[in-house]
């Protein structure tokens, strides 16, 4: 095994955890008495249910997946949902061939499941019809071995309109990988589930299947109870006079300082000289990426002459506003971005140049960005490997990590969520590279993340979006979307509707860590995405934006009960809490305190106490 749980990346940037929160309450309680806090744990009541009653847990849906080779599969996820016979305990019932494989059931160990033999081309395999319903959404699970080796193998959906990639997995011999994937259905109708490799002799094992359709709104519960779960708190406020008597009715203001879930763009050089951009920028976001200004054709456009006036002023002017940073990038896999005086370098040269760059960039902003994207877009593109040798990238993240280990080394790729006909960049691919990187001598300790670029040139499919993620999330790694935009080909409204429904998903999938918009301004307009227009009037995705984050934050008013207590469930951030009542005289409005909604692991599913006197 490679990877471990790993620490929880949950805690990442998210200022003091539970033993740091109190101190600073008390610090910070002017207007209210030392010593009147007393914060309680306790476990929250039970969840409530749903307008649905949440019939069994039928609606929930299971976010994990697993990259372990187990020499036995787990139970399917929801008992198989629609698949017939998900555990082959009853036979073939319900199993067909696809191609012109054989087909038999096995048994080992008592477990018994379905082989694909005899097989002659790649999609030879079993299969399983099913009526798929418009408008549902479809999560896919399975577990799959093959005869020999180390191979891909696919899952495929036969619809009426075409083929659907809808997961894969590295398959193994000898032991049992899950493969999870996940389709949106645009039209009802009939479908034919089948397995697909291209090592078309080797024999396909498959086992505990599942196909569990959702509907629209069981998706959106499931995001509603995801949000609740990893980016919110509920707080109980209970008002009280000094002498510690309830005071009923109390009227509570809760103000959002800062929320703790870090949602930015892009930004570039022409905000440096421009109060606008800079105003419309800086009042909505909590983390930024510079779109050229670091990377390697910028700030060495000739050999030698290196200038990094521009990142350097970006990094000051986002310091100034307290705004996060992602290094992007050291260096980019794809020919057509590698500036010509590299491309005509001799390999010899070329393994200089490149130390040099990774040497130059790092040290100098060492210790003052969040992450570095290192190897830009390796899955698709291969310039540095195909000049230095299949390793090249792994000794490069040996080399940033020597510079700056700290940081999270990330790669960083596109079309991994966007679009499961991307054979290059599918999440079992992605693993399979941060595994290889991982295994280079050196990189075992190596602090690496997983960057989605999220650009989207194709109407986002969340099933499939939500099931990548859940794969890649088994690896215990952070995981943030990098680069979100939605493709100008397909309209400013359908920008803001696809924007709207993918930054919802992302914010509610809990191993999201951070999510970076692709939409820096530049007057002859942004790569895909412009949030708003040349005067900083916002475009429909500029509202989409900040409709999501006034809901993201939450900011509220209400009274306390009779006997003076308030409850909220509150987004992950910092807070002004005010208070007012009749019989408290020496309440001033311009009195009020801080307290901070932590994420911490072990707080979740409690209630925060807050007493608090005036
Ligand atoms: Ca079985």
């Amino acid at each position: 095994m490679i990877y471990g749980p790993g620490p929880s990346t949950r805690g990442e940037s998210k200022g003091p955890s539970r033993g740091g929160l109190w101190p600073k309450l008390d610090k910070i309680a002017y207007g209210y008495r030392r010593g009147q806090f007393s914060p309680r744990q306790t476990q929250s009541p039970p969840r409530k249910r749903g307008k649905n009653g949440f019939r069994a847990n039928a609606l929930t849906y299971d976010y994990t997946a697993s990259i372990e080779c187990l020499a036995n599969p787990h139970k399917p996820q929801y008992g198989g949902g629609i698949i017939i016979n998900p555990e082959l305990n009853h036979g073939l019932r319900g199993w067909s061939t696809f191609g012109n494989a054989k087909i038999e059931q096995r048994v080992l160990e008592d477990n018994k499941y379905i082989v694909a033999h005899s097989r002659n081309q790649p999609e030879d395999s079993i299969s399983q019809k099913h009526y798929l319903q418009k408008d549902k959404l479809y999560t896919f699970s399975a577990w799959i071995q093959v005869s020999d080796g180390d191979f891909p193998v696919r899952a495929v959906l036969k619809t009426t309109t075409g083929f659907k990639h809808i997961g894969a997995v590295f398959a193994k011999s000898k032991c049992w990988s899950m493969l999870k994937g996940g389709l949106t259905v645009n039209a009802s109708g009939p479908a034919e589930l089948y397995f697909k490799s291209k090592n078309a002799t080797v024999e396909i094992w498959v086992d505990s299947i599942s196909l569990q359709p959702f509907t629209q709104e069981q998706w959106k519960s499931h995001q509603d109870q995801s949000i609740e779960k990893a980016r919110k708190r509920k707080v109980r406020i209970h008002a009280v006079d000094e002498q510690g008597n309830p005071l009923p009715n109390a009227s509570i203001s809760i103000i959002q300082k800062k929320v703790s879930f870090p949602f930015g763009t892009a930004i570039n050089k022409n905000i440096l000289t421009n109060t606008a951009y800079q105003n419309w920028f800086s009042s909505r976001f909590t983390v930024t990426v510079f779109e050229d200004e670091m990377k390697w054709y910028t700030t060495e456009p000739s050999p030698g002459q290196e200038d990094y006036t521009a990142a350097d002023a970006l990094l000051q002017f986002a310091k100034k506003n307290s705004i996060p940073v992602r290094g992007h990038n050291v260096l980019w896999d794809d020919p057509s971005k590698v500036q010509g005086w590299v491309s005509s370098l001799s390999p010899t040269d070329l393994a200089v140049a490149v130390k040099k760059r990774i040497n130059s960039v790092m040290s100098r902003y060492k210790g003052q960005v969040i992450a570095w994207d290192v190897v830009n877009e390796n899955l698709h593109f291969s310039f540095f490997e195909d000049k230095l040798g299949s390793t090249a990238s792994a000794t490069f993240y040996n080399g940033a990590q020597g510079i700056d280990g700290t940081t999270t080394l990330f790669m960083n790729d596109y079309n991994t969520i966007e679009d499961s006909r991307d054979r290059l960049s599918t999440p079992d691919k992605y693993i399979q590279k941060l595994k290889q990187i991982q295994s280079f001598a050196g990189n075992n300790n190596l602090k690496q993340g997983i960057g989605l670029e999220s650009h989207f040139s194709i109407a986002p499919d969340l099933a499939y979006v939500r099931s990548s993620i859940d794969t890649l999330a088994s690896t215990g790694l952070p995981i943030w979307i990098t680069e979100l935009d939605i493709a100008s080909a397909l309209g400013q409204q359908a920008q803001a509707q696809y924007l709207e429904q993918v930054l919802r998903e992302l914010h509610a999938h809990p191993k999201i860590n951070g999510i970076i918009m692709w939409s820096a301004w530049k007057p002859g307009g942004c790569y895909q995405m412009c949030l708003t227009d040349n005067s900083f009037n916002n475009l429909p995705t500029g509202n989409v934006v900040d409709k999501l984050l006034r809901e993201w934050g939450s900011s509220l008013k209400g009274t306390a009960d009779g006997d003076g207590f308030f409850e909220a469930s509150l987004s992950h951030g910092d807070y002004e809490l005010k208070i007012s009542h009749p019989n408290v005289t020496s309440f001033s409005l311009a009195q009020s305190q801080r307290f901070e909604v932590s994420s911490a692991d072990t707080l979740e599913q409690t209630t925060l106490h807050l007493q608090v006197s005036a």
